[in-house]
Formats: structure tokens, C-alpha cells, sequence
């Protein structure tokens, strides 16, 4: 008797939930039960030492450490900082782009790093910034693109900082803006976008939306005037429907940075209400 050979429908079959499951499992080592939080440190590139730093967390060890035992899903270094700090214990989220404030004016990130770079650092996963709306934009678009399949050959996971910036852009926390952002990391080929807070859950689930499969973080942001202040935003993403939180500031800025994460991973893993963690 002759072989049967699968018919082509489910051959292509096969090869769709292949490219499903790749999609998902991309991100899974950055995943506890579906939701992880990641700790940002490039902020020595993107603002300067002296407008974020202190005595302690001008040291990258430090970061390392609260990334470890504050029990991060993830930590995003630029390269530098990853060669002679990283050591292991956390994923690594490599930043292949970036930028000084320094210069003004439109803004453009242009990589610095190449992918295989990355994975030789240790890298499961690399971060691009797109300023959607600078004037630069379609060179960060084509080049995010060019990443984004480098990553694919690579097997790692490609998330993308898309940021609406610019003259064009007037408010960059309206629900219009901040979903176009999340959108656009979909249609980009994104494994996860990484877009600011509007501001409540009602029009961040409009982000959360329009980014289809592409799983969502809500960035940090400056440091709040609170720790209930933050909380509250990251428990409105959270209810918005929001994959995790990539958080810099508002933890190693911190005093107290553990107790901190520690009230982060009760929202994002524990689903507990913010009434529960702090005073009113
Ligand atoms: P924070 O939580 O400190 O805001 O970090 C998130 C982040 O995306 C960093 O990765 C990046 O350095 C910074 O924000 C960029 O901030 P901005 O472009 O808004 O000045």
C-alpha cells in the first residue's frame, strides 16, 4: 500500500499553529502564568547620569541585583552595561537602539547593536524605540523591520518601545495616540510593545485591543509623587487587560526598591487591589 501523505490543507495547518505557537512561545521565557514585569535601565544613554541617578543606582550591579531578588521577569540593558554587568540571573532584554537628550528637535534612535550580538551577550529577547510620528520615523519603521527578521532567524523574541513623539504629536498619552503606538507594533511584526499609560483602563483596553497578539507593557514613567499613585496605574493596566509592566524609575529610584517590586508582583501575579498594599 502506498504512503498517505497529509493532505496540503493540514500541512498548512500545521504550519500556521507552528507560526502561532512560535509567536507565543517567543516570549514565554519572560512569562509567569502569562504576566511578568520587566526592570528598564538604559536611562544613563536616554537622560544622563545626572538627571536619574544617585549614589547607588549609578552602579549597574545594583540594578542586577534588585532585578534577581526583586523577582523580574526581565532586565533591559544597553549593550555596554550588559557585557560588563549582566551575570545571568534574569533574562536579558538587549536595547539595540538609543539615544542622548542632549541634541533637540525631532527625535531618531538608530541601532547601535547588531541582533547576533545581542545573543552572544546572552540576550532572549532585543528592544528597539520607535518614535511613531518624529519626523524620522520610516527610518526607525525600516529598520525595526530589519531587526525584527533578524530576530526571527535568531529565535528570539523582538519588542518594540513605540513612543509617538515629535512636533506632530500633541499629547502622547490620549487613547487615539497611544493605541495608534500599540498597533503599529503589531503591524510591525512586534512580539510585545512597550506604550505608555493613558491615564485610566477604559482607554488603555482600547491599546490593549489594538494590539491583537502582540503582548502589551505599560511603561514606568518618571517617578510618582506616590507609591499608591503608581500602583494605580499599573493596576489600571493591569484591568485593561495589559501583559505586565517595563518599569525603571519608579522602582530603582525607589528607597526601599524590593518593597516596591514586591507590591508590583502582588498587582501583576496575585491580582490583589492597590487598597490592599498601601494606605489610603
Ligand atoms: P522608566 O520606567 O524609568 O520610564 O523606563 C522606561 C523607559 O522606556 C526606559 O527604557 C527609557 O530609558 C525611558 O523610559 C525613556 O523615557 P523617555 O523617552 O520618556 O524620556
Amino acid at each position: 500500500m502506498g504512503q498517505v501523505l497529509p493532505s496540503r490543507k493540514s500541512q498548512s495547518n500545521k504550519k500556521l499553529t507552528k507560526g502561532r505557537k512560535n509567536a507565543a512561545s517567543r516570549m514565554a521565557p519572560f512569562l509567569t502564568n502569562g504576566k511578568s514585569m520587566f526592570l528598564a535601565y538604559d536611562q544613563g544613554l536616554e537622560h544622563g547620569p545626572s538627571v536619574d541617578f544617585n549614589d547607588k543606582n549609578v552602579d549597574p550591579s545594583y540594578i542586577m541585583d534588585i532585578a534577581a531578588k526583586g523577582g523580574f521577569n526581565g532586565i533591559v540593558f544597553q549593550k555596554g552595561v550588559a557585557e560588563k554587568y549582566y551575570d545571568g540571573r534574569v533574562p536579558l532584554i538587549l536595547k539595540v537602539n538609543g539615544k542622548a537628550s542632549i541634541a533637540k528637535g525631532e527625535p531618531i534612535s538608530r541601532q547601535n547593536c547588531s541582533v547576533e550580538y545581542a545573543v552572544s551577550l546572552g540576550a532572549k529577547a532585543v528592544g528597539y524605540t520607535i518614535y511613531l510620528g518624529s519626523a524620522y520615523e520610516h527610518e526607525m519603521l525600516a529598520e525595526f523591520g530589519r531587526i525584527q527578521e533578524k530576530a526571527r532567524e535568531n529565535g528570539i523574541a523582538a519588542i518594540a518601545w513605540v513612543y509617538p513623539r515629535g512636533q506632530a504629536v500633541a499629547n502622547d498619552t490620549s487613547r487615539e495616540i497611544v493605541s495608534y503606538a500599540s498597533r503599529a507594533g503589531l503591524e510591525l511584526g512586534a512580539d510585545a510593545v512597550k506604550i505608555k499609560y493613558t491615564g485610566d483602563p477604559q482607554s488603555f483596553s482600547w491599546a490593549v485591543r489594538s494590539a491583537g497578539r502582540a503582548l502589551v507593557y505599560m511603561s514606568g514613567g518618571p517617578k510618582a509623587p506616590t507609591d499608591r499613585d503608581f500602583l494605580i496605574q499599573v493596576r489600571g493596566a493591569m484591568d485593561a487587560g495589559a501583559t505586565g509592566l517595563a518599569v525603571g524609575r519608579n522602582v530603582w529610584q525607589h528607597e526601599d526598591p524590593l518593597l516596591m517590586a514586591r507590591q508590583l508582583r502582588d498587582i501583576i501575579f496575585a491580582n490583589k487591589p492597590v487598597e490592599l498594599l498601601v494606605e489610603q
